[in-house]
């Protein structure tokens, strides 16, 4: 009993700036098994910048085991895939300028981290966002759900 009350008391006493200000920095980890760490992350349009790190977790090089994140409505990744094969590993996998990316990590390697910033305002809460690798034939493993909220 006591320990429900001093949850409801610290909800409470959580203004919603600090809860929003938690759905403003993401950092997600990619391993030489290519996986993401996360099958699912929060963020927020309402937060002025929003911060995705990106840290290769494992130790084989990017030509190899290259990792990056791409954050797109779901419905565009197949198309942002498919461009992304075509623009190559000197290019990242990302196909440059590409109105249907929202923001892009570099291509990183083992050991490596690549950090974006990007303005909330560029998401729309309550639409189906992914974030994904587009190093050849990684994105059916590493994609993961972007929900955003207000
Ligand atoms: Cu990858």
């Amino acid at each position: 009993m006591m320990k429900h009350f001093a949850l409801a008391a610290v909800l409470t006493a959580g203004s919603s700036a600090a809860w929003a200000a938690d759905n403003c920095k993401l950092e997600v980890g990619a391993n030489d098994q290519m996986q993401y760490d996360k099958k699912e992350a929060t963020v927020s349009a309402g937060c002025k910048e929003i911060t995705i790190t990106l840290k290769g977790t494992g130790k084989l090089d990017k030509t190899a085991m290259g990792h990056n994140l791409i954050v797109a409505l779901e419905k565009d990744k197949n198309t942002i895939v498919a461009e992304g094969a075509g623009a190559g590993p000197a290019a990242g996998f990302v196909k440059a300028g590409s109105p249907l990316i929202v923001a892009a990590t570099k291509l990183i390697g083992g050991g490596e981290t690549d950090t974006i910033k990007f303005p909330g305002s560029k998401l729309k809460a309550g639409e189906a966002y992914s974030f994904f690798c587009t190093f050849p034939g990684h994105f059916a493993l590493m994609n993961g759900k972007l929900t955003v909220t207000k």
